[in-house]
């Protein structure tokens, strides 16, 4: 039976994912990189380095600089991104998101949060929902990042259920691998096209519905 519900962060309860792309579009812009969203879309849910490391390459920069200059290129989008985020309020979560929250809760269901971003506590903390959760997950907790299934699993292994007994949400395809790898349903948020892989698919937050969710777990 099911037991818990396991949360993406960015572009899934809050709208960061937009930041995330706005500080790295102006960093490739810097390194005379310009890329698409549809680009982007491969960035979704991929750690800091290895985002800018797909970034080189599609500039064929990948060689063009040390590791050190990498860091401080990192650096340069994160605090982008900080400034981006700091007006963060409760305001900004998404449309659908605090009523499928609230039903979990209310039907006793346990709720963990993976997010591969450094910043997840800053942003969970700035939206009032740090509290909320049994779990928070983030890229400090984890070796491997998504696509591989780490951060899942071990959200589910804190919560102290089994993997076949969650729910996945997701908006990057990354993130959907990293769920069914985890062998959880998969619920994505966003182009039918990225998130084919998923069990279920919604354009936007606001169309998540509880009942359907469970409903298509349970067939
Ligand atoms: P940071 P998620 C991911 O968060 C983002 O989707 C991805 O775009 C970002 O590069 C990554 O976090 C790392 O974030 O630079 O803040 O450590 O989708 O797993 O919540
Ligand atoms: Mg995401």
């Amino acid at each position: 039976p099911l037991q818990a519900f396991i949360f993406d962060l960015d572009g899934v309860i809050t709208e960061s994912a937009e930041y995330h792309y706005l500080a790295w579009k102006a960093l490739g812009e810097d390194l005379n990189i310009p890329f698409t969203r549809e680009f982007n879309e491969e960035l979704k849910g991929v750690s800091r380095m290895d985002s800018l490391e797909k970034i080189l390459v599609l500039g064929g920069r990948q060689n063009d600089f040390t590791q050190e200059q990498k860091n401080s290129l990192a650096e340069k989008k994160n605090d982008h991104y900080c400034t981006l985020i700091q007006n963060i309020t409760p305001a900004d979560i998404l449309p659908g998101i605090e009523p499928l929250l609230a039903e979990i809760r209310a039907q006793g269901l346990k709720l963990g949060l993976a997010s591969v971003s450094k910043n997840a506590f800053t942003v969970m903390t700035s939206l009032g929902l740090k509290d909320e959760f049994d779990v928070i997950v983030d890229a400090a907790t984890i070796a491997k990042g998504k696509p591989d299934p780490e951060i899942f699993l071990t959200a589910a292994r804190l919560l102290g259920v089994e993997a076949s007994a969650c729910i996945g949400v997701e908006d990057a395809a990354a993130g959907v691998d990293s769920i069914k790898g985890a062998g959880m349903f998969a619920v994505g948020v966003g182009s039918a096209e990225s998130l084919a892989k998923a069990d279920l698919i919604y354009p936007n937050t606001s169309l998540l519905s509880y009942a359907e969710i469970v409903e298509k777990y349970q067939q």
